[in-house]
Order: C-alpha cells, then structure tokens, then sequence
C-alpha cells in the first residue's frame, strides 16, 4: 500500500491557509480572528465547505468544536483525532493553530486522492476558542470534549467589547448549518496535533520536525484590585485608595518572585486596565492579567498557590480579588506516539529531535483521554502571537506527510 504521506500536497495546503488568511486579515500581514467573532465563524464555514465538497461527514458539538471525519471500515470502531484552532490572537499570525487544523484536513484529502481506507474513523477538528484572549479560559473546546468543564459554566462569560458566549456560541455553530450536532465526548482512540514550533529551537537546529516530549504547565488569572476614585488635585497622598499603585506593588512583588537567573520561568502580564482611566481622577480599579508557566510540577503548583498570597499581601488600603481563569499541570505525551513520529520522520528522511513545547495546546486536555502527542514545525526566528509570524511551504508539507503516516498507522491499529 502506498503512503499516505506521498499523497500530500504542498500546494493546496498553503492555498488553503491563504484562503483562511483572508477572515481577519488585518493588512499589516497578520490576523485578527479572535474566538466566536463573525471572521471565527466565516473561517469554519470555508473548511467545512471544503470537507462537504469532499464528501466528509461534518459534526459540531455544544461547545462549537467541529469535526471532520473521514470514516473507515469499521464505523463504530473509537476515532482518531487530529487538528488545532482557527481563533488567532488580535495580532496574530496566520499559522498558530491553523496549520494544525489545516495539516489535519490535508492527510483526509490525501488519504481520500490515495483510495487510502483505514479501521478506525479519522476526524480533522476546530477546537473553540483556544487562544482565551476574547473569552476565558483559553482551550474552551477542548475543555468541554474532554469532561473537564461543562460549556455550561461558560456560556455568561462576557468579552471585553460586552459579548456574551452564549451568544457567540449560537451564532457560530448556526454557521455551519451542514454540520450534525453531537454531544461534547465521543471515544478518542489517539490524538496528534501538529502546530508551529512557536520558538526559535528547530530553525537554528535546521532541523524539520519536532517530535514533541510534553507541555510544560500553564495558569491564567485575572487580579481586580479595587479602591476608591477621587480627585488628583485635592485628596491627600495618605488618604488615598490608590488601585494603581497598588497593583504596582502587586506587580513589583510578583516579578521579584518569579524571577529566575536560569531563565526558565514564563511570567507574563499581558493585559493591565485602570478604571476610569482619567488622567485626573485616583484609579478606582485596576484589572490585570497573568499568564505563569514552568515545566516542573512542583515549582509550578507552589508559585500558582504564591499568586494569591502576594496579591492580598501588597493589597495595601485597597481590596483584591484573584480568579484564577485555568491552572495546566505539565503533561508528557505518550512515547509509543513520540517514537512513531521520530521513526516516521526518519523514514522520510525529515531531520527531527524530541522537544518540550513551551506553549499551551489544546493536546494537553487530549493526554487523559488517549494515546496523544504533537508534531512541531518551524516558524520563522522563532516569531509568534504576532503579525509577522511566518512559515515555509515545504516545512508544512513535511509535519503533514509525518502526520499522515502516524495518523493512518494509529487508525489500522
Ligand atoms: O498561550 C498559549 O500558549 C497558546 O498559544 N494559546
Ligand atoms: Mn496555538
Ligand atoms: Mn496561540
């Protein structure tokens, strides 16, 4: 039997994130497609055209998570699964998730051109809103597939703009009318997503392929810090319930914290408000976010308690409030996938070497489940969650031939 790899097209598979590159297009080379927003919906929509056109079974679930599915011999038999997200940052590149869901769709094209039939069903999919910056947490979709939250507890979550997701939600999943839906859950016999490496490791190894070890451990917060608004000119310094300053100290305390000469912590504040935001008026409230990640386990799940602490510890006159938005332990893939992905690329003569990623995937909630692991990529110096972020043609095609061959083996075994 022929390859499954060798059926692969280079061509179509950029064309086709091209095609998607338009929803969102921001003009400055980049995207703005962020979770549930129309361009989200117009996104889905053109992939699940291409899959009708193709013939492919279409399911969505109470979570807005699509499925494509190519079914094999055995219709019943638990599917295979592989794909990403669609949603971008709001200066996002056209690659983060997208080649994951594309590279996904192309081995069921490939496999459908080859006459290529396989045991197992295999299903490309669209996880709802894996990037988390419109509404939190991030990995939404895959949260609900794999039983760790109901979409229940979502649906009033609200967007910085007012949206709530409920709406979203109804909206989005109307916009697949072929689509059959179906409950979040189905049997998962084994997961493997490829994404682009999202760091500089594989381009200045010149190596083609990472076969992926784990994902270190990722939590989100959101930290309200509330005093009182008041008049710049009159109240007196001691006086003041000045949120800003202290969110500073907050702020100031937490890098003091997680500081680290090996450069192995991620600490990140992206998103930091002050309420009203009048440059003659004491800031009332203060909103920010933190994003911390460590591969080691218990150094993750001790700094993820010290959060919290510091936070109400530099409260100062003010009152703070943390709600932690998601908390990701590490998690190692399974290294029967690990090994058939540096086997495969050796057999393909696609240079490769086993890494940890550095960024979420939506794969971490897939590991409980099944057999599950990652094929990284490269993207260009390393550059992402940004509008130059770019990726080679031959490189994609390469981490879609190695998807091809490991997802046909998982669904004949
Ligand atoms: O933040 C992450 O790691 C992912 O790209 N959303
Ligand atoms: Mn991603
Ligand atoms: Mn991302």
């Amino acid at each position: 039997m022929s390859r499954a790899s060798s059926a692969i097209d280079q061509q179509r598979l950029w064309d086709r994130h091209m095609a998607i590159a338009q929803f969102g297009a921001t003009g400055r080379g980049g995207v703005n497609r962020q979770a549930l927003t129309e361009e989200d919906g117009q996104a889905r929509a053109t992939l699940a055209g291409w899959a009708t056109a193709r013939g492919f079974d279409l399911y969505v679930d109470d979570a807005a998570n699509l499925f494509v599915r190519r079914n094999g011999t055995e219709a019943d038999a638990p599917a295979i699964l592989s794909g990403s997200h669609l949603d971008t940052q709001p200066a996002g590149g056209n690659f983060d998730g997208i080649y994951g869901v594309l590279s996904a769709f192309e081995v069921l094209e490939a496999l459908d051109d080859a006459g290529i039939g396989h045991k197992r069903p295999i299903e490309a999919v669209v996880w709802t809103n894996e990037e988390g910056c419109r509404y939190a947490p991030g990995c939404t979709g895959s949260m609900v597939f794999s039983g760790k939250h109901s979409i229940d507890e979502f649906l009033d979550n609200t967007a910085p703009d007012g949206s709530v997701l409920r709406d979203d939600l109804a909206r989005t999943i109307a916009m697949t009318p072929d689509a059959q839906r179906r409950a979040p859950g189905i049997p998962v016999a084994g997961y493997i997503e490829t994404h682009i490496e999202q760091g500089p490791r594989l381009e200045a190894a010149g190596l083609t392929v990472g076969a992926v070890t784990g994902i270190q451990g990722g939590s989100s917060f959101e930290v309200i810090v509330t005093g009182e608004e008041g008049h710049a000119g009159t109240v007196p310094l001691k006086q003041r319930r000045d949120a800003f300053r202290s969110a500073m100290a907050m702020v100031d305390a937490l890098y003091e914290e997680t500081a680290d000469p090996e450069d192995t912590v991620r600490f990140t504040i992206g998103r930091f408000q002050a309420y009203p935001g009048s440059p003659n008026t004491i800031p009332g409230e203060v909103r920010f976010t933190i994003d911390f990640r460590h591969p080691d386990a218990a150094f993750f799940a001790a700094t993820v308690k010290r959060i919290g602490e510091i936070c109400q510890a530099n409260a100062g006159p003010c009152g703070v409030e943390v709600n932690t938005r998601h908390v990701g332990a590490p998690a190692d893939f399974d290294e029967t996938v690990i090994a058939s992905i540096e086997r495969i690329a050796g057999e393909l003569d696609i240079p490769a070497m086993r890494m940890a990623s550095g960024a979420d995937h939506d794969a971490k909630l897939m590991v409980p489940l099944c057999p599950t692991g990652m094929i990284f990529v490269p993207c260009a110096q390393g550059i992402s969650h940004n509008e130059a972020e770019m990726a080679d043609a031959t490189d994609l095609a390469a981490g879609a031939r190695v998807l091809a061959d490991a997802l046909l083996e998982m669904a004949n075994r």
